[in-house]
This record gives C-alpha cells, sequence and structure tokens, in this order.
C-alpha cells in the first residue's frame, strides 16, 4: 500500500476476499465492463452534455493518455476541486485508470484548505473550474502555487488563462498497468476534528464493496437514476450508493449544479431521476418549495437523508410531500454507512438512523472506558469492517489516537442500538458543529480565531438552529478591544478560511468555564445556548 497509508491486517483482508466482499477489481474497469455491455446506454447527464456509457469509457481513456503525458505518474495526488459537473467523473476516471489518487476537495474551500491538501499530499496537479457561483478558482489557483512547491500543474475546465485547459488533454488511448486493487484509489476529507483535515484513503476494493452494497440496500438497476445534489466530493452523493452505485448497477446519473428547489425540481420532471440523496437542512428548503411547485416530481421512488440527525417530525412529513420512501443513512467518509431498509416498518424509518450495510461491519457501543453498553443504553461507537479506514493518511500521532489498539475506528458519535439492530445518533462526543451537511471542527476555527491580535482565547461550540440543525457560535475573550463579527468574518476570509466554517455568531466573555481537569468545558458553554434558545 502507498507509504503513509494503514494497511489492513492480513487476516482480516483475507476474511473479506475469502466472502466474496473484496474482489480485485478495479474501479477504472467497472466503467470499461459496464460500456462492454450497455454501451449505448445514457451513463451521465449534465446540463449541456449527456455521455453514454461508451463515450463516458472513451473520454476517460482519452484523458488518461492526455494525462500521462503531461508527466502525471502511478500514485501521483492530484488534487481535485470540481463543482457537479461531468468532467469530474471523466477526471477521476482518468485518474483511476493512470493509477495517480484524487484527493477530494469541496468546492466551498478555499486557499488555507486547498494549500494543506495540497502540500499534505505532496500534490503534483490540482483541477479547478474556471468560475463557479461567482467564485474564481484561477485566482486561488495562483494563490496556491505561490506556496505549494510541489505543484506542477494546475488544469481548468473552462478558460484556463495561463493554465493548462482540460479540454486540450486528449490523446489516443494507450495502454496502461493497472494499479492493485488493495491500493488506495483515491482521498476523501474527514468531517474532521482536529485543526488541520485529515486525509482518508479507500481502496478500489473497499470502495467497490461499499458501492455495491449500498447499491443492494436501495435496490437499484439498470432503471435506476441518480440525481447528485450534494457536492460530488462528498461521499455520500459518490458511492452510497450515489455514481459509483448507480453505475455498479447499469443506471444513469444526472447532475445538478445547485441544491436550490428550483433547479432540482425542473430537471425531476425533465430527466425523471428516480432517487437522489441530501442533507436535512436541504430537506427543509424542498419541504417548503414542494407545496407551491407546478413541477411533476413523479419519478421520485427514494429519497435518501443522512450527514445530520433528521428529526422525527421533519421525516414524517417526507414521504406524504414527495409521495416516495424515505431512507435515512447515518454514514461517513471513514466507512461505515448505516440505511433504513424498504421492509423496515414506517414508524422503524421515521426514527432510528438504519442498520450497518454489511455483516462483516463490526460495531461496539461503549463508555468513557471503551467498555460495551448495554443494548439500549447511549455510548460512543467504535467500528471495524470491509469498507472502514484502518488509518488516516500520513497521521500517525492522531491515528494513535483515532483508532483502538486492535483497529476499531472512533467514530465521536454518541448512539444507542435498538433490539432490532438499528442505530439511533444521540449525539457527539467530537468537536465538530454539523451545519446543514457541513463539518466543522472546532479547534479549527479556534486556531485562526486566536491568531487575531483583539482574541485572546476562543471557544467554539454549537447552536441549536431550526433549519441548519446546528450554527457555529464563537465565545471569545478579548485581549484589548473585542473584534466585531465584521471584523473577524473579513479576517478569517482573508486567512483562506472556507465560508461555511465561519462563526455565525460571537460573544464576548470574560472568562471560560473551566471542567475539573482544567480544560474549557465546552459542555457548560453549550448548554448555555441551549437554555437561551429554549428560552425564547
Ligand atoms: C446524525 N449524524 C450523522 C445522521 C452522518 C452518507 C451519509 C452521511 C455521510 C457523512 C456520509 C448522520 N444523523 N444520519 O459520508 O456516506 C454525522 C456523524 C458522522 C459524520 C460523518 C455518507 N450521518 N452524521 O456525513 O464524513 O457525526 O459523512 O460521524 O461528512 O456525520 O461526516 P461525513
Amino acid at each position: 500500500m502507498l507509504d503513509g497509508c494503514v494497511p489492513c491486517p492480513a487476516e482480516d483482508a483475507a476474511r473479506y476476499r475469502a466472502a466474496g466482499y473484496w474482489r480485485g477489481e478495479l474501479l477504472g474497469d467497472l466503467l470499461r465492463r459496464r460500456a462492454a455491455t450497455l454501451g449505448g446506454k445514457e451513463a451521465l447527464i449534465g446540463e449541456t452534455t449527456r455521455l453514454t456509457y461508451a463515450e463516458l469509457d472513451r473520454r476517460a481513456d482519452r484523458l488518461a493518455a492526455g494525462l500521462r503525458g503531461l508527466g502525471i505518474a502511478p500514485r501521483d495526488r492530484v488534487v481535485v476541486q470540481l463543482p457537479n459537473i461531468p468532467e469530474f467523473v471523466v477526471v477521476c476516471f482518468a485518474l483511476f485508470r493512470l493509477g495517480a489518487l484524487p484527493v477530494f476537495a469541496l468546492p466551498a474551500h478555499r486557499g488555507n484548505e486547498i494549500k494543506h491538501l495540497c502540500s499534505h499530499s505532496d500534490a503534483v496537479a490540482y483541477f479547478i473550474a474556471d468560475t463557479h457561483n461567482g467564485f474564481d478558482y484561477r485566482a486561488l489557483a495562483r494563490d496556491v502555487r505561490a506556496s505549494v512547491h510541489s505543484l506542477r500543474h494546475v488544469i481548468v475546465a473552462g478558460a484556463a488563462e495561463e493554465f493548462t485547459a482540460l479540454s486540450g488533454l486528449d490523446a489516443d488511448p494507450v495502454t496502461l498497468p493497472g494499479p492493485d486493487p488493495a491500493d488506495v484509489a483515491f482521498f476523501l476529507l474527514s468531517g474532521g476534528t482536529t485543526a488541520l483535515p485529515k486525509l482518508i484513503p479507500r481502496t478500489h476494493d473497499d470502495y467497490l464493496y461499499q458501492a455495491r452494497v449500498s447499491a443492494q440496500a436501495c435496490e437499484l438497476d439498470t432503471g435506476s437514476r441518480y440525481l447528485t445534489v450534494l457536492p460530488v466530493e462528498f461521499n455520500f452523493p459518490w458511492g452510497c450508493p450515489g455514481i459509483i452505485g448507480t453505475f455498479v448497477a447499469g443506471g444513469t446519473v444526472i447532475m445538478a449544479s445547485s441544491p436550490s428547489p428550483d433547479e432540482c425540481f425542473a430537471l425531476l420532471e425533465r430527466e425523471r431521476p428516480t432517487f437522489t440523496s441530501i442533507v436535512p437542512s436541504i430537506a427543509h428548503l424542498w419541504l417548503e418549495a414542494v407545496e407551491w411547485t407546478a413541477h411533476d416530481l413523479s419519478s421520485l421512488e427514494l429519497l435518501q437523508i443522512g450527514s445530520a440527525k433528521l428529526h422525527t417530525s421533519v421525516a414524517a412529513r417526507i414521504e406524504p410531500a414527495f409521495g416516495c420512501r424515505l431512507q435515512q443513512v447515518f454514514g461517513m467518509a471513514e466507512g461505515l454507512l448505516c440505511m433504513t431498509r424498504r421492509d423496515d416498518s414506517p414508524e422503524t424509518v421515521l426514527t432510528v438512523q438504519g442498520s450497518p450495510l454489511s455483516p462483516a461491519d463490526e460495531l461496539r457501543v461503549v463508555d468513557s472506558a471503551d467498555r460495551e453498553v448495554p443494548t439500549g443504553e447511549v455510548g460512543e461507537l467504535l467500528t471495524k469492517g470491509p469498507y472502514t479506514l484502518r488509518g488516516y493518511y500520513r497521521a500517525p500521532e492522531h491515528n494513535a489516537i483515532a483508532f483502538t489498539e486492535d483497529g476499531f475506528y472512533r467514530t465521536g458519535d454518541l448512539v444507542r442500538r435498538t433490539e432490532d439492530g438499528n442505530i439511533v445518533v444521540e449525539g457527539r462526543s467530537k468537536d465538530v458543529i454539523i451545519r446543514g451537511g457541513d463539518k466543522v471542527s472546532a479547534p479549527e476555527v479556534e486556531a485562526h480565531l486566536m491568531a487575531h491580535p483583539g482574541i485572546r482565547q476562543a471557544s467554539v461550540v454549537a447552536t441549536p438552529d431550526e433549519v441548519l440543525g446546528e450554527r457555529t457560535h464563537a465565545y471569545l475573550i478579548a485581549a484589548n478591544t473585542a473584534p466585531t463579527l465584521a471584523e473577524i468574518t473579513r479576517f478569517l476570509l482573508a486567512r483562506g478560511l472556507a465560508e461555511f466554517k465561519l462563526p455565525d455568531r460571537i460573544e464576548v466573555v470574560d472568562s471560560f468555564p473551566l471542567t475539573g481537569l482544567g480544560k474549557i468545558d465546552k459542555k457548560a458553554l453549550a448548554a448555555r445556548l441551549t437554555a437561551k434558545a429554549g428560552s425564547h
């Protein structure tokens, strides 16, 4: 396996192979096989492009050859930050075939995150769109290139200016040596509990297995049509079952450029997708809009909702409003996926976050001493399995605390198990704010805040919010004159922090409550906000 990754222990790997979970297949070959049997079928639909499996396959081959011509080699890391456009899929499959390794960045990321991802992975290339949502990614790329010395190429979908145009990287296909299916295929980004985002290595074997079991759980077939609403670089739309799972089933992927009901409802009418996946804050938006829409949404059979807690009262409105089945999904880029299933009772679908996808997923719910708690009691979820990571990339120190000695990943989620084997998410022990579907690492924001000369100490906690679920509240101890929220916003943006990480509110205090061990008592800070919200 690539240096800096933690391989699965040999005995577990042998077990996963013997059970047929890991089949020694490559992501790049998935497309090849579909092109061989379903060549003329539509695989991918964008705003202005429609590609059959055969066309997508050919494009991936030609781009792989073009990238090799640029000097991109197997195992080179390549940061990919593209909006929901068909080029994203072409680029990923070209890189898979080349054996180069995409590192997925979100379109919302800015200089702070991209520089870290590029330098931490020693990326040789960086893929961007020219502009998207009013933001010029070429300006960002100039800034990144000036500080990351490994970066040799910036490749642009659209007007390239001084960089390399994606459209010009087309060459006659060449035979390429295939990578090892047990090796890393690409990197997902962790939801983050530390000051810097961590990279999650996903292998061909583990990701194809995940896509296959989630496609089965969602009963996909060649008639399935997936509407991609969330940013493609997120694990949920990419492979749960999402895009990769739809390709496994031989279905069709339709890409929406934003989650706005205007765009998505029009696409539902025009392209007739059968399923999609969204986060609870988008579900809120859609529930409001669906009352007024004139669009025909009747193609939708399944609506997957996950990434943040879906409250029962909101869950209950989904099926009547959309006339389709609701599926709750509790997942993580690190691996483990839980979903509700078709044969669950209506009550179950509304109240639990589902059961694990694989019979080989091992789950433990433990107390603070890592002792298992009885069914029905809340504890931290630990997990290990055929599609769950064994270590973050180049992070030995963090890995020592993020995993148990016997290889279980500490999710930082507080859950309880029901008698029928479902998981209910009850809270979190990790220091993350889930704002809409976005994960905001509190220590990361705190470190940036404390770089401000007017701030001596910062503590960032979640405050309840009806639509987003949670918002970010920063408690500050001022150094002299406290900065205003507007000043802080400007300061953080100038440091290149992604917008979704900005504090929604600040509150200046004289001191922080401390725990018995002298650490800032975040539970006490968060409880103040919950009490305030309750008294409104
Ligand atoms: C409460 N919290 C949830 C849920 C995730 C599918 C779906 C989601 C993600 C994802 C994903 C939750 N209720 N239903 O990768 O493939 C919180 C937990 C979890 C963290 C992971 C997928 N579903 N969460 O959200 O890596 O705290 O993945 O540990 O972004 O989101 O975040 P992320």
